[in-house]
């Protein structure tokens, strides 16, 4: 493509914040700056977004490469030859197995189009669900979790109430390493305004904790007492809203049923917190106008993730706190585009417009759309992440295909998910980099554009959609992956259903298949998107310009999408976490996230600056744990869950519960030598959500005073050919 000559308008292809981002030429380069224009981010920008195009040249995957079996180097083909043998593939596992046999597990970083043209080949063409993405490890709780409440999917909030909040709840959020800009937005606030409080509840203090008013350092996976004892304590001392209850919501009587089972005696001593810490909570929810609760991971990775997100939910029900300026309940999206992907129906569940694979009337709209006879799209959900695995295990897949997703690092129970993609007969890993881990499990391997390389649309977590842009062009022959679907739909004799001149075309048609639905974009485009910048949904077709861009909530009207038009309380008690500790294993692991870092580091472990600030994988450690077993800050541990076993440095530190340990979950082993955290989890996840409970297991920790490191599995990966360079 020809470089253009003035600042091109994009986003930041990481968080779902969703900061705007500016490229602006400089010489044969770009200087990345933040977008001045774009309301979810106002020009700011985090290290991460500041640091993007520093990855985008290193180690990028520029061919197509393919070899028979995972033992044989790769050898660089064509991309008609590539196309033809997956081509191929798909027509005789379809013929010999049944479409069900086919999987593609996809991911929050796609682009709407990619998802979009996904859904069309695998769910409308293919005939089989099999579609899942990785948000079913991030933030498929939460979708549940609003569906069971309000009826539908889709965050009530919009970043504007981070200004107009008086209390902000942060619960299972790291937000100020995890969505810095969201984070800088509600500080900013909170600085300047002495009655706006700021609670976080997390086992650790985090720098999100540190600035707190108030920090409840609960046991791992506690979520649900803790919200029910500030419930009990805001019913005892009259703060609710009895005409709210009454006009808008469903299940009042049993909530309070079970709020009297909940006395702050016993929730302070189940969720190992003061019980004073517990009422200054409950009476800074009571006494603020409004309260916009915060989440993700530390409420979304439980495997009772949907009753956790579903009773904080409970909270805003029992005190009105939604529809309005500054409050509501408000789950921060991990990935880019996780929206986008809910909204284009990219889990095995789903359709686009929020529709639902059991629905028959949802299906029937979505074959006649594409023109597909009725019966087309088959009436089961398809296999979720973890089912793929368990497929992989008993020979029932024959293809698998993975896109813009690193499992052999961010999979849990990492032993088991590795055995079981040795399994594979045929898989095929669409990427952006080479080598990741995943490589190694790869036949066919196919060169993916990135962002900057491709042009299309994300919608971030205050479901503003933005259109970024290509002004790079992609390395050697990558391409977008709505294009590559696109020719293996033409391929398979589908032609009429593929024939999209651009981006643009195929987010007009998704856009229209959303008309009427809660996410409804068919009064966006990508035209629209660059003359208005970037635009919230719902936003019907025939809207104006202002009021396209006027700032929205959902449920502003106290309707909500459930048959009988209410919110309903979900009455639940806590399970507590699957892998409780014993005397075997008697720590309780966490993971996550740090600042600089982005999952499984394709790009910042590429990048210098990020490199310098976050360089080795660490276990912290509370002061008496570490006194306990004899260790000093930098020694080398083993810890051992029922599952696995990793080896790195303690970092000894008071911001961590005593009994807890954490580890991030960043290296993968082409970046450290097992120090991989998916070694520890296990799978055991939400019945309701399949979102595995990534945030707490039973471990042990044994001194390590000889660095011994066997056999690692980068020297394997030499051996199966993933280091080689195309
Ligand atoms: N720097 C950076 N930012 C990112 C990402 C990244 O890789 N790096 N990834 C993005 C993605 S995809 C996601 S999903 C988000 C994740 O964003 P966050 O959810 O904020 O990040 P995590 O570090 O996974 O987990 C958050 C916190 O949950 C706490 N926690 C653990 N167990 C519990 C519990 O039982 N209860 C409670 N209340 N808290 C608990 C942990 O201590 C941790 O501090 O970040 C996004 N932003
Ligand atoms: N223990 C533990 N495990 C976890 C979590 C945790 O908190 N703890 N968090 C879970 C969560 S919330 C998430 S979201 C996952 C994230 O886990 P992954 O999705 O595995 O992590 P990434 O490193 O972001 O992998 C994205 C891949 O997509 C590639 N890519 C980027 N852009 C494009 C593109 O446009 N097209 C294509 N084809 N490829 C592209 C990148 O090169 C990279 O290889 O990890 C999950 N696993
Ligand atoms: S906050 Fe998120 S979206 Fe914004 S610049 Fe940082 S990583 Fe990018
Ligand atoms: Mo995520």
């Amino acid at each position: 493509m020809s470089p253009p000559t003035e600042p091109v308008a994009s986003l930041c292809p990481y968080c779902g914040v969703g900061c705007g981002l500016e490229a602006v030429p400089q010489g044969t380069t770009f200087k990345i700056r933040g977008d001045r224009q774009h309301p979810s981010s106002q020009g700011m920008v985090c290290v991460k977004g500041a640091t993007i195009l520093e990855s985008m040249e290193r180690d990028r995957l520029a061919y197509p490469l393919w070899r028979e079996r995972l033992d044989q180097p790769f050898t660089v083909i064509s991309w008609d030859e590539a196309i033809t043998r997956l081509v191929q593939r798909l027509q005789w596992v379809r013929r010999e197995q049944g479409a069900d046999a086919i999987c593609m597990y996809g991911s929050g970083q796609f682009q709407t189009e990619d998802y979009y043209v996904a859904q069309k080949l695998i769910k409308g063409c293919l005939g089989t669900n099999n579609f899942d993405a990785n948000s079913r490890l991030c933030m498929s709780s939460a979708v549940s979790a609003y569906m069971g409440s309000f009826g539908a999917d889709g965050p009530p909030c919009c970043y504007d109430d981070l200004e107009a909040t008086d209390c902000a709840f942060l619960i299972g959020t790291n937000t100020a390493e995890c969505h810095p800009i969201v984070f800088n937005r509600l500080r900013n606030h909170h600085k300047r305004h002495r009655h706006v409080k700021l609670i976080v509840v997390d086992p650790r203090r985090t720098p999100t904790a540190e600035v707190a008013d108030l920090h409840l350092a609960i046991h791992p996976g506690t979520d649900i007492d803790l919200c029910h004892g500030i419930g009990h304590l805001l019913l005892k001392w009259g703060h609710f809203d009895a005409e709210f209850i009454e006009e808008c919501t469903h299940g009042f009587a049993d909530y309070v049923k079970l709020l009297e089972g909940y006395p702050p005696e016993w929730v302070a001593d189940r969720c190992g917190i003061a019980q004073s810490d517990l009422e200054q909570a409950a009476r800074y929810w009571g006494h603020a106008q409004a309260v916009l609760s915060l989440w993700s991971m530390g409420i979304n990775q439980s495997a009772e993730g949907t009753a956790k997100a579903r009773c904080l939910i409970n909270l805003h029900l029992l005190t009105g706190q939604i529809g309005r300026p500054g409050s509501g309940p408000f789950s921060l999206t991990g990935q880019p585009n996780a929206m986008g992907g809910r909204e284009a129906g990219g889990l095995s569940h789903l359709l686009p417009g929020y529709r639902h694979v059991t629905n028959p009337r949802h299906r029937q709209e979505v074959e006649d759309f594409w023109g597909l006879p009725r019966g087309q799209i088959s009436d089961r959900p398809g296999r979720t992440a973890w089912q793929m695995v368990e497929g992989l295990e008993r020979g029932e897949i024959g293809l698998f295909w993975i896109a813009a997703t690193n499992p052999a690092v961010s999979f849990p129970h990492l032993e088991r998910a590795k055995a079981a993609f040795l399994k594979s007969p045929f898989t095929v890993y669409q990427d952006a980099y080479f080598p990741t881990e995943t490589a190694a499990y790869a036949h066919l391997i196919l060169p993916a554009a990135q962002w900057s390389e491709k042009t299309g649309v994300m919608t971030n977590s205050e479901r503003r959609v933005t259109l970024a842009r290509a002004f790079r062009s992609p390395p050697g022959l990558a391409r977008a992956d709505w294009e590559i679907f696109a020719e293996v739909g033409r391929r398979l004799g589908y032609g009429r259903l593929f024939d999209f001149a651009d981006a643009a075309a195929v987010y007009a048609e998704f856009a229209q298949l959303t008309a009427g639905r809660p996410c409804d974009h068919s009064g966006l485009s990508h035209e629209r998107l660059a003359r208005l910048g970037a635009l919230q949904w719902p936003c019907p077709a025939g809207c104006s310009d202002d009021e396209a861009r006027a700032p929205k909530r959902l449920y502003t009207d106290w309707r909500f999408a459930t048959a009988d038009g209410r919110a309903h309380f979900c009455v639940e008690h806590s399970h507590g976490v699957a892998e409780p500790t014993d005397a075997v294993y008697a720590f309780t692991l966490t993971t996550g996230r740090l600042y600089g870092h982005w999952h499984t580091q394709t790009r910042t472990g590429r990048i210098a600056k990020i490199q310098k600030m976050h360089p080795d994988p660490f276990l912290e450690i509370h002061p008496t744990d570490a006194a306990n077993l004899h260790l000093n800050d930098g020694d080398w541990v083993e810890v051992r869950s029922r599952r696995g076993v990793i080896c790195l440095p303690i970092m000894i530190t008071r911001s961590i519960r005593p009994g807890t340990l954490f580890v991030p979950m960043h290296w993968g082993f082409l970046f450290a030598e097992r120090a991989e955290a998916n070694q520890l989890t296990h799978p055991t996840a939400c019945p309701k959500s399949h979102q595995p409970e990534l945030k707490a297991c039973a471990v042990q920790v044994l001194p390590l005073r000889l660095r011994h490191l066997p056999h690692t599995e980068a020297q394997q990966g030499q051996q199966t050919g993933i280091l080689l360079k195309p």
